[in-house]
This record gives C-alpha cells, structure tokens and sequence, in this order.
C-alpha cells in the first residue's frame, strides 16, 4: 500500500533536516519502504483538509491506506512496529527501545524546545539575556544524563533502533547552539546516525524539497 507523508513546501530552516518529517524520512528508508511526500504551505496546514488529518495543524503526517496518522513518535513507532529494521528481535529489547523513543520526546526533547524558543520566539524580551543561561542549563543537565548512560557505546541499548533514531533526530536540533559539542559521546553518537545511508537519502530528499528556487 502506497505511503504518503506530509512536509512543509518549504521548511523555515531551508533544508538543514530540522523539520520534524526528516524522522519519518529516516525511519520509512531505514526499513527500506518507499513513500510519497504532499507537501503543504502554512496556510494549507490549517485548512479543514490537512485538519481531518493532524487536528493540530502540522507536519508530517502519515497515510497508509485507510490509515491516517499524526505525531511522529506514532508514525516512527508504527513504522518499526510493522518492517524489519527499527526494533531488535527480543520482546524485552523491543520494549526497551520504545522506551528510549519516549525518553528523546518526552524528556530530552522539552527543554531543547524551550531553548529553541528561548531564542527564537523570546529572544527580543528585556528578561531574555537573564533567562537563557537558565534554559541551556536544562539542556545540558539532560545532555550530561544521555551521555553518562550511553558512554562510549555506538547506541544507546546495543543494535540501532527507533529510539536511537529519535534520540538523533531531537539532538541535532541543538547543533547550532553548539551546546552538543560539549558532550564528545553525543556529538559521535549524532555523527553516526547521520551517517547512517538511510539518514542520508532522508537528509537528500528532504533538502531537494527546499534548496530550490523560491517558490
Ligand atoms: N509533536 C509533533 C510531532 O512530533 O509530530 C510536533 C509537530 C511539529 O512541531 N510540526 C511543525 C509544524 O508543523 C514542523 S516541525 N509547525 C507548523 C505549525 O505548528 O503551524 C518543527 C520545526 C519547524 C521548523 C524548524 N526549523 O526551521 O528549523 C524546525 C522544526
């Protein structure tokens, strides 16, 4: 059955692969399915078509079918839950990597969020310059406990798996703080995902989608 995925017609960030479709990406060419790509605008996010489809209004979204999906943590998850290539073969295993996928979104992922608005959103308030010290704070208590757990290891528990699919993708949000090079087995860690080929071809498609003319 035909996979469509949703991004935006052209991501703010110009293609650097920040746009949260660039997981789901990665994950349909880690398990080797092919997919197609709607590409929306912002306005078109917030019409009634794309909000029978992501009742927040946003991107990516995931149709397979009569299947229609919304998050990313969702569509990751259904992705390794149904292809070869995400999970490890142990039920146990299996369990620990969900686990990490909701350690990446529900406890890295937020305070590198409120960094990112921090300064984007909040970064001309009088109190900004007072409170950003605070905020990167919290990433790095977050950045120090990652690291300490993953040491020198190639991933966080034994082979590749969605978690650290996720844990990648929420990490390199920061690359541009520069807060990641101050935890030399994060930096490696987010090197070797992106390294990895089906990071790649996902990195690749989604950067012809925006390194084009403006449209
Ligand atoms: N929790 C949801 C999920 O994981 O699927 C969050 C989805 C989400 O935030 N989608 C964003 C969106 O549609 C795009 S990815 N925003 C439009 C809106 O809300 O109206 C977030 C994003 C956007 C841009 C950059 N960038 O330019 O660097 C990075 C990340």
């Amino acid at each position: 059955m035909t996979i469509t995925i949703t991004a935006f017609e052209r991501s703010p960030d110009g293609g650097k692969g920040l746009a949260r479709d660039t997981r789901v990406r990665w994950a349909l060419e880690e398990v080797g399915q092919p997919y197609r790509v709607r590409l929306v605008s912002f306005g078109a996010m917030k019409q009634p078509a794309h909000l029978a489809l992501h009742p927040f209004g946003q991107i990516p979204t995931y149709e397979e079918g009569n299947l229609a999906l919304f998050e990313t943590g969702a569509i990751v998850h259904h992705i390794a839950q149904h292809h070869e290539g995400l999970m490890p073969e142990d039920a146990a295993g299996r369990a620990r990597a969900i686990s990490w996928t909701f350690a990446a979104l529900n406890t890295v992922e937020p305070p590198i969020l409120e960094l990112a608005n921090a300064k984007l959103l909040e970064g001309d308030k009088p109190w900004a310059k007072e409170r950003l010290p605070l905020v990167e704070d919290r990433v790095r208590d977050r950045l120090q406990q990652l690291s300490n757990q993953l040491g020198d290891a190639d991933w966080l528990d034994g082979v590749f798996s969605a978690g650290d699919l996720m844990m990648v993708s929420v990490l390199l949000r920061l690359r541009a703080s520069g807060l990641l090079d101050e935890y030399p087995h994060l930096s490696a860690y987010v090197a070797r995902g992106e390294a990895r080929p089906a990071y790649r071809r996902a990195f690749a498609a989604q950067l012809a989608v925006n390194s084009g003319k403006p449209k």
